[in-house]
């Protein structure tokens, strides 16, 4: 840290004898101190607070810059855990100003009158578990040690100042000052000639204010940033009525919502709006000036796809370009090299005005970047830019710096929390580190902290923590620790969320990469407030899974084992299917059942775009069946594939995996046929398997017609689909074509004769339940066909056929006879890629608008069926990351043999 960074902190004091003894001990007393104080005290644990300020507010406290506000709206940005302290403060703008916050947390400290309990101007300067008294001994610069059976750091994700890294800081011999440890004393910069460095959050609020005062203002510029105008003033009527209205319900839906703001989930996906009904959206929330809006109300997929948030990017930066009057500075100003959001947008007030100023000028550190710091001012590799005074809002050491760089701490068997957290932060929940037992932090790495209203977030840490203490205390446990198990398997569910959102496009603080050196990795959990705190409960709800818990006299408690094994989003799907409370399929009968599907898919998104879709007919075995066919944008001829739905042979149609035949057709390039084959029980076994063969021979006569490449098709179906493309290899290889250049299996139906453990495993809750599938099963086949390999593929002779990509789900009850089946065909010297699809279930990669952990999985499939066809894989930007070779690894069964 730079000398004069050091000197604007509390100096060195020395230690007192005696060691003070408390319940619980709290580092910090910001936002989550003071709530945590009242919360200790009030369940009855005795406390110290240790601060290094002189006063409460944590961040409010040190980020005293000019232009310093909360941009997450104040009324939001509020403690809610009392009513009456709702209506007891009245914010007086939408975006209050720091020392209006700092005001407010003084108020609070009062009025729940926790002074008391704080040590101010006192840093922990180590922090040891004795493992013998089984409590944490901290040793302070002021005052005594303090010896505590539980410490809870409260220390924030954004107080750790980082050193601007650049040469000769200590050689200039004007004024410094850094944003994050702004002097308590009035700073004039007027009439001077002022350098700001950086140009995130704290720069962009600083500048505008600053180019007020100064004479001359050089802005040296790394990174664009997008910021959108705060339009501050009075809290919005419209939010104020409806706190005012029903607050109880206001506060309730954001502790649910994604960002801890009560807004709606947006729905409608970019492709879904024409460019007028996309570019009245955007106008609205540039207007509305609120980041929580812009970030999550315009179109569902801003912030998961990369097209989706191009449109965004774009309209963002024409508004740059309006704004600004010098296009060369108005492009240097425009972010390029990130999707809006990835990096923490700013909200401002006049930033993009203020480049037009006489007195502003812009330097682009990408064109010269800055060689050192001189006695008078800054030289780039260009120039010399003598100044007054500088002003470094250069950021913060985030997440991990307050907890870990500020002090040592040693946890069970002599274990260093920089030692354990060398590769990037390692915890449970965000909230406790396996090997450091009675250590929580409030709002820690791995959990939703900086990517929500920290006000919710706080709140929902204080709470969980401190009910489990009060609860740990009612049973007699006196030690809590998180088990390694629950920690691996958090890291695995936090990587499987930063695969769904952009953020792992950008080099951020988010990430780590604002800090040479620091491991890298998205720090925050992107999977949102409320998903979140539904997984804290159900730690709770299901003893504590994950920790263990101690205490004398009492046996230990210890439910191990990973708290959320799905993939993050089909885990919502499959709430929101359970909170539909849809009935069992198989208690409609066919046409109820066939009726009750047609209706749930026409409330689904149109799937997207594709180059052409032409429905028609063509000879089936027995009668024409109808099919739908999906080219491709692209210039042909294409290559064809004859896809079969899912349904179990009893649902469904040649319209009803509509986007996922659209997806496919958009990743592979290729035409996509599918056919609307007979189903049972007008139509029972062997009907549909024939229909396949028939409906193969017929498009591969016909592909130049239908506009494809002549020669080899390939075969694609998902579920009883993935059967009847199975069956129809089979056939076509004896019965004298036509050549098939390869088959793609999802989820296949291999074996009606068999039930393997998947069946019991994932019985019930998955979708597809055990009773559906014997339901199908019994409609489509009798028990004396089921071991006929044009029922179950698995028992026919299985050499010599097309190579086979077979997609297996975890929670499948179909999971086992797809490996059996993928096995099988490489015991027959057949090449084969199986991907086991982790966490997924038998709907993931069909679900292609909800599902986006399957978006990995449909690449893999796209490639497996160009390289068949003999075309060179095809990537999209945005798309590398999200391959489950990274978070769901597939397992390659006969690589070589592709
Ligand atoms: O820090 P930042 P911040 N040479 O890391 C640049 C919250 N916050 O203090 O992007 C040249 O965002 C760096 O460039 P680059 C909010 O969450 C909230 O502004 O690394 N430049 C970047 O431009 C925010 O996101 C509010 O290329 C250097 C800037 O300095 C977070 O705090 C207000 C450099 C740092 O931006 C951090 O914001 C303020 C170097 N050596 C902050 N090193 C609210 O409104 C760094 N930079 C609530």
């Amino acid at each position: 840290m730079p000398d004069t960074m050091v000197a604007a902190r509390a100096s060195e004091k020395t230690g007192s004898a005696g060691t003070q003894a408390v319940d619980v001990a709290v580092v910090g007393a910001g936002f989550a101190g003071l709530y945590l104080l009242h919360r200790l005290r009030k369940a009855g644990f005795t406390t110290v607070a240790l601060e290094e300020a002189d006063d409460v507010g944590g961040t409010w406290y040190w980020n005293r810059y000019p232009g310093a506000r909360c941009d997450i709206q104040t009324i939001d940005y509020s403690y809610t855990f009392d009513p009456e302290l709702d209506r007891a403060w009245k914010w007086s703008e939408k975006y209050a100003t720091q020392p209006e916050i700092l005001r407010y947390l003084g108020f609070v400290a009062d009025r729940y009158d926790v002074r008391r309990d704080i040590r101010f101007g006192t840093r922990v300067t180590a922090a040891n578990w004795d493992q013998g008294a089984e409590r944490w001994l901290l040793t302070t610069d002021h005052g005594a040690a303090v010896s505590c059976r539980y410490y809870i750091m409260a220390t924030g994700c954004l107080s750790s100042p980082k050193p601007p890294e650049i040469d000769g800081v200590k050689d200039f011999k004007g004024e410094v000052y850094f944003t994050g440890r702004w002097p308590h004393n009035e700073v004039k910069l007027a009439g001077k000639r002022v350098a700001v460095i950086g140009t995130g959050s704290s720069g962009i609020q600083s500048i505008p204010l600053i180019a007020e005062q100064a004479a001359e203002l050089t802005v040296f510029q790394r990174t664009p940033n997008f910021a959108l105008p705060a339009h501050n003033g009075p809290a919005p009527a419209d939010r104020v009525a409806l706190l005012e209205g029903d607050s109880a319900t206001y506060r309730e839906q954001a502790r649910w919502s994604l960002a801890g703001v009560p807004l709606p989930q947006q729905t409608e996906v970019s492709w879904q709006l024409s460019d007028a009904e996309r570019r009245e959206r955007f106008e609205k929330a540039w207007a509305a000036g609120d980041l929580v809006y812009m970030l999550t109300q315009l179109w569902a997929d801003q912030g998961v796809d990369v097209d989706g948030n191009a449109l965004l990017a774009d309209l963002l930066r024409e508004k740059i370009r309006s704004l600004v009057k010098d296009p060369a500075t108005a492009e240097a100003l425009s972010p390029h090299d990130h999707p809006f959001g990835s990096k923490r947008p700013c909200l401002d007030t006049n930033y993009y005005a203020t480049y037009n100023r006489p007195n502003v000028t812009l330097v682009n550190l990408r064109q010269e970047p800055i060689k050192s710091i001189t006695a008078s001012g800054i030289r780039t590799d260009k120039r010399a830019i003598d100044v007054d005074a500088i002003v470094f809002a250069t950021g913060f050491d985030a997440m991990t710096g307050a907890i870990m760089a500020i002090h040592p701490i040693t946890g069970r068997d002599g274990k260093s929390l920089s030692d354990v957290w060398a590769h990037g932060p390692q915890t449970y929940l965000g909230l406790a580190v396996s090997g450091f037992p009675n250590l929580f932090m409030i709002t820690g790495p791995g959990s939703p902290s900086v990517l929500s209203n920290m006000a919710v977030s706080i709140e929902q840490h204080v709470d969980w923590v401190v009910d489990r203490l009060v609860a740990m205390r009612e049973a007699g446990f006196t030690t809590i620790e998180a088990t390694e198990a629950a920690q691996d398997g958090w890291a695995r569910h936090m990587a499987d969320c930063a695969t769904l959102t952009l953020h792992r496009l950008a080099n951020t603080w988010y990430t780590g990469a604002n800090v040479p050196g620091k491991p890298q990795g998205v720090m925050p959990y992107t999977g949102g407030v409320g998903p979140y705190r539904s997984i804290c409960n159900e730690v709770v709800g299901k003893g504590m899974l994950g920790f263990r818990l101690k205490g004398p006299g009492v046996a230990e408690q210890c439910n191990d084992g990973e708290v959320v094994r799905l993939q993050p989003d089909v885990r919502l799907v499959l709430n929101m299917l359970e909170e539909m409370k849809l009935p069992a399929i198989e208690s409609l009968g066919a046409q109820g059942a066939r009726d009750f599907v047609t209706e749930f898919n026409a409330g689904r998104p149109a799937g997207r775009p594709v180059g052409e879709v032409v429905d028609g007919t063509l000879p089936g075995a027995d009668g024409p069946l109808p099919y739908r066919l999906y080219r491709p944008a692209t210039p042909g001829p294409h290559p064809v594939v004859v896809y079969f739905h899912g349904g179990g042979w009893v649902l469904g149609d040649e319209q009803s995996d509509d986007p996922f035949c659209r997806d496919m057709c958009r990743r592979s390039g290729m035409i996509f046929v599918s056919v609307g084959y007979r189903h049972a029980p007008e139509h029972r076994f062997p009907a549909a398997a024939e229909d396949g063969l028939a409906a193969t021979r017929w498009i591969a006569a016909h592909a130049a017609e239908l506009g494809g490449r002549p020669g080899p098709v390939l075969v694609a179906g998902w579920s009883a689909g993935g059967n009847i493309a199975a069956v129809t290899c089979q056939l076509a290889r004896d019965r004298g074509g036509p050549e098939i250049a390869g088959q793609l299996l999802l989820c296949p139906v291999t074996d009606c004769a068999v039930e393997r453990p998947s069946y019991t495993d994932n019985a019930t809750g998955y979708f597809l339940t055990r009773a559906l599938m014997y339901w199908f099963k019994d409609l489509y086949c009798s028990p004396a066909d089921r071991s006929d390999p044009r029922a179950s593929p698995l028992h026919g002779k299985l050499s010599g056929l097309p190579p086979a990509l077979v997609v297996t789900c975890e929670f499948d009850p179909l999971r086992d006879e797809g490996v059996a089946y993928a096995e099988a065909l490489t015991a027959a010297g057949v090449p084969v890629q199986h991907i086991e699809a982790r966490g997924h279930f038998h709907a993931s990669f069909t679900m292609v608008d909800v599902v986006i952990t399957g978006v990995g999985g449909r690449m893999q499939m796209a490639d497996a069926l160009r390289r068949y066809a003999g075309l060179p894989p095809e990537r999209k930007q945005g798309d590398e990351g999200l391959r489950p070779g990274r978070t769901a690894s597939p397992h390659e069964i006969n690589a070589a043999a592709e």
